[in-house]
């Protein structure tokens, strides 16, 4: 598929919000990931259900919200999703994985299921139906600005031929930590779509957002 970016708000400037927003639809960006999380699956706690319906009535732009929160399956009715909108949540995140992405699929969003980089990727085998969506972690989960674990690379590149050999040629692979303009090169070399671009490329200290992105279009073109 074409490669997609997705902006992500817990990287933008809170203090000039709607700028950052505008800015985004004007260089046509696909998705803004919305990153919530509870302090018990990660260490941290971020944008919200509120974030989300305030963003909601500035934007035409679709979500990518990845949930990082305990048993998601029992908080969905907080949120406001759209049919647009991709939904992860996490394999490690409940032991009802399955009932979990089908209550996603029943609400009509883009299923998406997220795996921690320690996780393996044959804890798919009974879950390639239930998915539209495979989102690798490229970095623990829990706060931007960090570094790649490395060994992420091979598994995309893994999980593509995993997929490909078992009817999922249709899963997209989502990649999101650290996704800079050279691993995002090498991403999607190893066979990445959809890229979550933080705090080291498109909402990176030393350019403009529309800087960041020309160079960014370019790694993953
Ligand atoms: C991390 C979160 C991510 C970060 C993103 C930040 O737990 O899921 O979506 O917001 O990785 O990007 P960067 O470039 O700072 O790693
Ligand atoms: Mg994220």
């Amino acid at each position: 598929m074409n490669s997609k970016i997705s902006a992500s708000m817990m990287c933008a400037d809170f203090l000039n919000l709607a700028d950052d927003i505008r800015e985004l639809e004007r260089i046509k960006v696909d998705y803004l990931h919305i990153d919530i999380m509870d302090n018990h699956f990660v260490p941290n706690i971020t944008l919200s259900p509120d974030y989300i319906r305030q963003v909601r009535n500035a934007t035409y732009i679709p979500m990518d919200i990845h949930l990082m929160i305990n048993e998601p399956e029992r908080h969905l009715d907080l949120f406001d999703f759209k049919e647009d909108d991709i939904v992860s949540i996490h394999y490690e995140s409940t032991p009802h994985i399955q009932r979990a992405l089908k209550a996603l699929k029943d609400i009509g969003v883009t299923v998406s299921i997220a795996l921690n980089p320690a996780t393996p990727i044959y804890y798919l085998d009974f879950l390639i139906e239930d998915i539209d969506v495979v989102l690798i972690m490229t970095v623990n989960p829990g706060y931007a600005g960090q570094s790649l674990v490395p060994e992420t690379l091979e598994k995309i590149r893994d999980l593509r031929i995993y997929l490909d050999n078992r009817g999922g040629e249709h899963v997209a692979i989502e990649v999101d930590g650290n996704v800079s303009f050279e691993n995002a090169r090498r991403m999607r070399k190893k066979g990445a779509d959809i890229f979550v671009a933080g705090s080291s490329s498109l909402f990176c200290a030393d350019m403009s957002i529309k800087e960041a992105n020309k160079i960014l279009r370019e790694s993953i073109a």
